[in-house]
């Protein structure tokens, strides 16, 4: 029967087509761009994903501190987190999760009328509390690892 006609490239495409084509194009990038920039608006302005670690709300009133395995002979680890905040009134709670090696938190620095503390000896599992009743910067290390170091900061 008839033979098909020979496809033709675009830029010998009808009118029409050679108009249109580019139009698309620039309308389906555009779109893009547009669905992009909603996007990022809705990661800017939406809920804050990452609320826990850039809160600005009030502090916790409980925080917990654990002690990792190896810490006790890696001195790139330490108290982690090293540093947390706590309203006043608070407790902050360590746990040693280092096997076989003791820790202690003690603290070197208390704000004016802070009361100082010393966990003693910490074993395996053990845990350690401690209510802070005053506002401000609280400084403590180990006493076994001069690596560690950590402080806890209650706002008032
Ligand atoms: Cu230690």
């Amino acid at each position: 029967m008839g033979s098909t006609p020979p496809k033709l490239p675009w830029y010998k495409k009808p009118l029409i087509v050679q108009i249109i084509a580019p139009v698309l194009i620039v309308l389906a990038v555009g779109a893009c761009v547009g669905l992009a920039g909603v996007g990022v608006s809705q990661l800017l302005g939406g809920p804050n994903v990452f609320s826990t670690m850039t809160s600005n709300g009030p502090a916790p009133s409980s925080v917990s501190v654990t002690i990792l395995n190896g810490t006790g002979i890696q001195q790139s680890l330490n108290y982690q987190p090293a540093s947390v905040t706590v309203a006043k009134g608070g407790t902050v709670t360590w746990t040693n999760n280092d096997y076989q090696i003791p820790h202690t938190v003690t603290s070197v620095s208390v704000p004016s009328g802070g009361s100082s503390f010393d966990s003693g000896q910490m074993n395996y599992t053990a845990t350690f509390k401690v209510t802070f009743s005053v506002d401000g910067t609280y400084n403590y290390v180990c006493s076994y690892h001069p690596w560690m170091h950590g402080s806890v900061i209650v706002t008032g």
